[in-house]
């Protein structure tokens, strides 16, 4: 199809669809018959699976229980979360550092499960921000944000954060290039002065640190999956504008009939390293860690990365030739199969790992781009999909020779087989679906009973809540040869993608309480008698205890106006599910919420003289509402004595 006639089939499709919102009944919407039924988890009864949707740009991961739907949990990560205190309270604050500052915002687009040996082992998610560069993991017996890494040299990381299939990487490539090292350039240079890098960080127990960065043409880096099985060792990157452009990119980003797929072995990677191949660039990064045993997070610059410049390093990086501007690339359970989805395309290409590792062997090149080899494109083609419908964005599988890509132009999920190329069915979707996410459907071993269809649109779906409506997703059963869409549900912010895994792998390791007595916080107490107020200057800290249904100290006179005053307040709760807020009349911040065992801090400048209370937050026992006390603010230098009490 030529592109003006390619933009006007767009044109219609996108005009059909929004004539389908818009007159759709309301009414009519039921299923088969027992769709409900298979939803419904039954009240006490748990979900089969956990499913992690992106925030998009509410910076946040929500947890839901597949296949109800119900909301278990939003995780704060890359956005302050005044519920929870997180990015408030002094010991998360660290947490959103970066080498701009305190960042208390971001956009998460891809969460990522750790894997062993290809397959999601439950351990950690990883998730992508994309605004100010940046990767967070969460820690899956807490639920908590642990590490945020900045990813330096790089703008819009977008392709981010596929794993390889051990968790020896996570990826980050710049959706942006950018001048690097940054510097003070005319924009009409970025032919010349813009590069990309592709990043990988090291992940253990402890710590995440970038391993090394690759230099790059200066395209657009979209997304990214890694090889498994045969293929492990490979993380193969989209590349959209191959054409350079840094203006009205819709038009000038979509000239060349094909652009690449950057195939990087990063197991040569680590030989050019170990060889000292790479170059230590300075540039200044921010990597933050939470500690569980202190309860705190630190910060920690660094100021230099380890560079391979791609076009100094043979056999690093191959292009994959890929028609129309691919967005999603997938590889299936094999390790055999790199889909690219062509977004601009009717058409979905598959190129074939061994067929590229022989065009490799045999030097089957179509040239080369700043020393980067092109493979032909007719000699690593595995298979074309035709007519699977139209604007392909992502695809993921079953673990039965069946594939699924979304199709956001023409709205619908279509089942192809893995193979013969053949399209086997497609279920419209409402409306204009984005990722899909089948639990482990991106990794060597699906649970191939589900798909989640994450839309960019919602329109008619739900009650109208004014101009705003909630994203949505949708729960196609993919367990017969026909899918069947079972259920609706409304999501938090934008979810970008998803990932999902069985209940029985997260659950067992799911931590109840923090331990009091392991608890390491400089500031912690470990009882009420050890509750006390201490001054220096006008720094005041006060060591306080919750349990049900108290505060120690409650009363607490001889603080003055302008005092920083850092209340510490230790949970000595030993119980699941027991937290105690903390909040405080007039304080310039968000509440506290602590768990059990935990210490958390709350910073306050008192402003004005008088009594202030403070109460609970958190509806803990049937005293709740007598959990409260009070604090005295004098004028500065009065003579009010500082003292504090409990029951008296
Ligand atoms: S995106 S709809 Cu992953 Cu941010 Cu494809
Ligand atoms: Cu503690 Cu309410």
């Amino acid at each position: 199809m030529k592109t003006n006639q390619f933009y006007a089939a767009i044109l219609i499709t996108s005009l059909s669809m929004l004539f389908a919102c818009n007159g759709a009944q309301k009414g009519s919407g039921a299923l088969s018959s027992d769709a409900a039924s298979r939803v419904y988890v039954a009240p006490g009864e748990y979900d089969e699976f956990y499913a992690f949707l992106s925030g998009g740009f509410s910076g946040q991961v929500s947890v839901y229980g597949l296949p109800s739907g119900r909301l278990l949990k939003v995780i704060p990560v890359f956005s302050v979360d005044a519920e929870k205190g997180y990015g408030f309270n002094e010991e998360t604050k660290p947490m959103l550092n970066t080498s701009f500052g305190f960042i208390p915002w971001d956009d998460s687009h891809h969460p990522e499960l750790s894997q062993t040996n290809g397959v999601p082992d439950g351990r950690w998610l990883f998730i992508n921000g994309n605004n100010t560069p940046r990767i967070a993991r969460i820690d899956l017996t807490t639920f908590e944000t642990t590490d945020i890494i900045e990813i330096p040299n790089s703008g819009g990381n977008h392709s981010s954060p596929f794993t390889t299939m051990n968790t020896d990487y996570i990826v980050a490539g710049t959706r942006f290039s950018v001048p690097i090292p940054q510097e003070d350039v005319a924009i009409s240079e970025y032919k010349n002065k813009f590069k990309g890098v592709l990043s990988f960080i090291k992940v253990d127990d402890e710590s995440m640190d970038i391993a090394f960065q690759i230099l790059v043409p200066g395209f657009d880096y979209d997304l990214a999956h890694s090889g498994k099985g045969k293929s492990d060792g490979w993380t193969f990157f989209t590349t959209y504008n191959s054409e350079k452009a840094h203006t009205l990119k819709e038009v000038n980003a979509s000239q060349n009939d094909k652009d690449f797929i950057a195939a990087v072995n990063w197991k040569k990677a680590e030989e050019y390293l170990a060889q000292g191949k790479a170059v230590d660039f300075p540039t200044s990064y921010v990597v933050n860690r939470y500690s569980e045993k202190t309860h705190m997070a630190t910060s920690e610059t660094r100021t230099t990365v380890k560079v391979l410049l791609a076009s100094e390093c043979p056999g690093l990086i191959y292009y994959l030739p890929t028609p129309k501007s691919p967005h999603g690339v997938d590889v299936d359970p094999t390790g055999e199969y790199i889909v690219g989805n062509g977004k601009l395309s009717a058409d979905l290409t598959v190129h074939s790992f061994d067929k590229m590792m022989t065009a490799i062997n045999n030097e089957s090149y179509d040239g080369e781009i700043d020393g980067i080899p092109v493979l032909k494109f007719d000699e690593i083609v595995a298979g074309i999909v035709q007519s699977g419908g139209l604007g392909p964005l992502h695809t993921e599988f079953d673990g039965k020779g069946n594939a699924y890509t979304s199709f956001f132009i023409s709205s619908e999920v279509v089942k192809w087989k893995l193979g013969t190329w053949e399209v086997l069915d497609r279920v419209p979707s409402y409306y204009s679906i984005g990722h899909l996410m089948i639990p482990g459907g991106d990794s060597m071993k699906p649970w191939g009973k589900y798909l989640l269809s994450l839309n960019k649109i919602t329109k008619d779906r739900y009650l109208p809540t004014g101009p705003e409506l909630n994203q949505s997703a949708q729960l196609i059963d993919i367990s017969g040869d026909k899918m069947e869409i079972l259920l609706d549900f409304p999501t938090i912010g934008e979810p970008h993608y998803a990932q999902a895994i069985a209940a029985d792998l997260v659950m067992p390791n799911s931590k109840k309480i923090y331990n009091l007595k392991e608890n390491e916080h400089p500031y912690a107490v470990k009882s009420e008698g050890e509750t006390k107020v201490e001054r220096k200057g006008n720094e005041v800290r006060v060591y306080m205890t919750s349990i049900r249904s108290h505060f120690a100290p409650d009363n607490i006179e001889g603080i003055m106006v302008g005092d920083k005053v850092y209340v510490h307040l230790t949970n000595l709760e030993q119980d699941w599910d027991t937290p105690h807020g903390l909040s405080i009349m007039g304080a310039n911040n968000a509440e506290l919420l602590v768990m059990p065992g935990q210490t958390e801090t709350l910073y306050w400048e008192p402003q004005r003289p008088g009594v202030y209370p403070f109460y609970c937050t958190d509806f803990c026992s049937a005293l709740h509402q007598e959990m409260q006390g009070y604090i005295r603010v004098s004028e500065r230098g009065s003579n009010t004595e500082l003292k504090w009490s409990l029951g008296n």
